[in-house]
């Protein structure tokens, strides 16, 4: 029996690709998840292939890397499975769609990390993302009219465009109808609906870094920890009020006894309660100078705990903040705490 290894469905889309070949075709395997969130996740994934990512096909006491790879191997080993179209010129065009595929696209995949549950709050792109996604918008819609599919009947060609497809939808990008056309297509298959229902079955999933990618390692969690401390730093030694609510999430909730001295109340809630909170502040305290000391930034919770030195109009203590950040980055909870006077 084939085996494939593959990580969180949610955020693999690599993964994707070749499961989604397996099933659609209906060729038989079994799946195995190998959470980002475990601590030996690379060493696992490496002594099984030494390049270290996730899909990697195990087949007969060999190991298969690289989606490609495993689509080159799934047609020799299923010759009559349909993994490349049985036309010479289609399948001259599958191969090269797949090649186009595994080499390019690097802004849109950079910009837009896959996110099966990504809402479709739509994400401007830069300059470069703009014109990659206008060649996926020129594939997506020349799919067979017959069929529906890039290249005729459902194939390797397909498999490796639906998370690009998913993409689409996962951050209202902008495609012409012939796109969404394709999009809808393939995003009916029974297949994605599978991945995506068992996407959802797994919960071992890693948080998102405040850039919203999943963190697996835990060097970017820590620089990105420190990264969006900083940031909060900076904003505040420069009375930047705007620059510091844009890293709230609009239903924010933040708690502080400072709040309840000057506004009430120390629970406040939603962005414009915080505007107002803080421009109050902001008028009473004539010098603001924080001196960050450390970032901690807990994955699994995604909890990040910054404690620093206030030095608020010339009474300076030691002082922690403690952010739940949602999944695009944003703080959804903060909780002020005050130390002793140093
Ligand atoms: N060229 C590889 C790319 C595979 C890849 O980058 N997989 C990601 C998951 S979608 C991965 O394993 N990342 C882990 C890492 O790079 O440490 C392929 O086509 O399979």
């Amino acid at each position: 029996m084939l085996k494939l290894m593959i990580g969180n469905r949610r955020f693999s889309s690599w993964s994707m690709r070749a499961w989604l070949l397996l099933r659609q075709l209906g060729i038989e395997f079994e799946a195995e998840v190998l959470a980002y969130v475990r601590d030996d996740w690379a060493a696992t994934i490496k002594a099984l292939h030494a390049a270290g990512t996730v899909p990697v096909l195990l087949a007969d006491g060999f190991a298969v890397g690289d989606s490609l790879a495993i689509v080159e191997t799934l047609a020799e080993l299923f010759p009559d499975a349909g993994v490349w179209p049985a036309d010479r010129l289609l399948r001259a065009r599958a191969r090269s769609l797949c090649a186009e595929m595994h080499s390019s696209f690097a802004a849109i995949r950079e910009e837009c990390s896959f996110d099966v549950f990504r809402d479709g709050a739509p994400r401007p792109l830069s300059a470069r993302g703009n014109a990659q996604l206008g060649r996926i918008d020129a594939i997506l819609s020349s799919a067979d009219a017959r069929e529906g599919f890039l290249c005729g009947r459902f194939c390797a060609a397909d498999a490796f465009y639906t998370p690009l497809a998913l993409r689409v939808l996962q951050y209202g990008l902008s495609v012409s109808p012939g796109a969404h056309a394709y999009i809808e297509r393939v995003a009916a298959l029974p297949a994605v609906r599978q991945w995506i229902a068992e996407a959802a079955q797994e919960r071992d999933w890693p948080a998102l870094s405040p850039g919203g990618r999943p963190y697996h390692r835990t060097v970017v969690c820590a620089d990105d920890a420190l990264r969006l401390a900083r940031q909060w730093v900076g904003h505040w030694n420069a009375r930047r009020l705007e620059a510091v609510l844009s890293m709230f999430g609009e239903d924010a909730v933040f708690v502080s006894p400072k709040a309840q001295n000057l506004i009430g109340q120390a629970r406040v809630e939603g962005k414009a309660a915080l505007r107002h909170y803080w421009t109050r502040a902001l008028e009473k305290i004539g010098q603001i100078e924080f001196k960050l000391d450390t970032a901690d930034w807990d994955a699994a919770t995604s909890t990040l705990v910054v404690i620093y030195e206030a030095n608020l109009a010339g009474q300076r203590s030691r002082a922690a903040e403690r952010w739940v950040l949602d999944a695009d980055g944003r703080i959804q909870y903060g909780e002020a705490y005050y130390g002793a006077s140093v």
